[in-house]
């Protein structure tokens, strides 16, 4: 008796054992299966392949031709439970590589310690298990580039549209938000040469109006101060000749609910406003998902990060933007207006991100 083995490759179980019946015949038993890599460097991108290497009795091989019904239930039957337990088994592989000390670890420990949320770094690595891992550990470097891949994929950026006119910005107090629009003021009268206008909504009369005021001084931008929601109306029939209007908004604690209530009444009577969300990179992420939560009701439709030249982790960043769906249009880097000013750009984040 001779036995006859064959090595088939892949790209799912049942393709394969179609194959196996085709050629080996009802009676090939499977001697091994496993998942397995194409080939060359394209080959890390591609799914992985299933290898499968059956045996048949080769003095045999007449049963190949005998289509015979019971055998063909048994194997319907059989193709069944080895489909059922692959898949068993790629779930177990899948959740076991991210316990502690599973090859996955040290990169999810990296991404923690560079302020990723602890489930999100999770994910993160669950899914490139899923897209390419084999069950064996995956190279440093390669997985280096996953990495960055992945997190590229997750970071949202978007620029301004051509014809934004009204540009709001909320946010907690002290995160920038006056000195990024007066960067952005600065950016679009000197750059591009538009006529910008600013309005500075000051509801709780804090004085916040000085600091822009001083400003607008400076560069001779024109600028309105709204007390009431009314006064947005008026503030924007005076600055019906600018190309541009940027308004700032200020509170005691931006924290306060009702306080964002409150702003939020004056932002709805801003015609087709882009209003961004103002986050500092320093923030603690537990502090950063209150605030995401907070200033929903404004509408907000865009983030900005500001003081990334404050801290060498970003990890919030991929918080916030997962959290709230929102993408990222500009990011700041210090103190100096305009200077410090970026727009964002998802491949360099990622490396901040990886990085530090
Ligand atoms: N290091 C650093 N400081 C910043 C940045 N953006 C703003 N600031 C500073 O943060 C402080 C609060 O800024 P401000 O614009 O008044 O915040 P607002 O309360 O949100 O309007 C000021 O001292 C700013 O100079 C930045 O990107 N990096
Ligand atoms: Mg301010």
């Amino acid at each position: 008796m001779s036995l006859r083995v064959k090595t088939y490759c892949v790209d799912n179980v049942q393709e394969g054992l179609q194959q196996i019946k085709k050629e080996l015949g009802p009676d090939a038993i499977i001697l091994q299966s496993r998942k397995v890599r194409k080939k060359g460097l394209l080959g890390l991108f591609a799914p992985p392949m299933i290898e499968i290497t059956a045996a048949v009795d080769g003095s045999d091989n007449s049963h190949a031709k005998q289509k015979d019904f019971a055998t063909e239930m048994r194997w319907q039957n059989e193709i069944g439970k080895l489909k059922q337990m692959m898949q068993q088994m790629f779930m177990l592989q899948q959740k076991q590589t991210l316990v502690e000390q599973g090859p996955y670890f040290p990169y999810w420990q990296q991404l923690v310690m560079q302020g990723v949320e602890e489930k999100l770094a999770q994910t993160i690595l669950a899914e490139i298990e899923k897209e390419f891992g084999d069950g064996e550990p995956v190279k440093d470097e390669v997985m280096k580039l996953l990495l960055q891949k992945k997190i590229e994929q997750k970071i949202l950026t978007e620029k301004l549209p051509a014809d934004a006119r009204i540009l709001a910005f909320t946010g907690p107090t002290g995160v920038g938000k006056t000195t990024t629009l007066a960067k952005l003021a600065a950016h679009f009268a000197l750059y591009q040469k538009k006529k910008v206008g600013m309005i500075t909504i000051d509801t709780f009369r804090i004085g916040a109006v000085e600091q822009l005021r001083t400003y607008a001084d400076i560069t001779g931008i024109p600028i309105e101060v709204a007390m009431t929601p009314k006064d947005i109306t008026r503030a924007m029939e005076r600055l019906a000749d600018r190309d541009l209007i940027l308004v700032d908004t200020a509170g005691r604690s931006a924290n306060n609910s009702l306080q964002v209530m409150e702003l939020s009444s004056f932002l709805a009577q801003l015609p087709r406003a882009e209003i961004f969300l103002v986050l500092s990179v320093t923030t603690k992420t537990s502090d950063l998902y209150l605030i995401v939560d907070k200033f929903r009701q404004t509408g907000y439709n865009r983030l900005i990060f500001t003081k990334l030249d404050e801290t060498s982790s970003y990890g919030a960043i991929l918080n916030a933007i997962s959290a709230t769906g929102m993408p990222v249009t500009y990011l700041t880097t210090g103190q100096n207006v305009p200077d410090d000013l970026e727009e964002a750009d998802a491949v360099k984040m990622a490396e901040l991100i990886l990085k530090g």
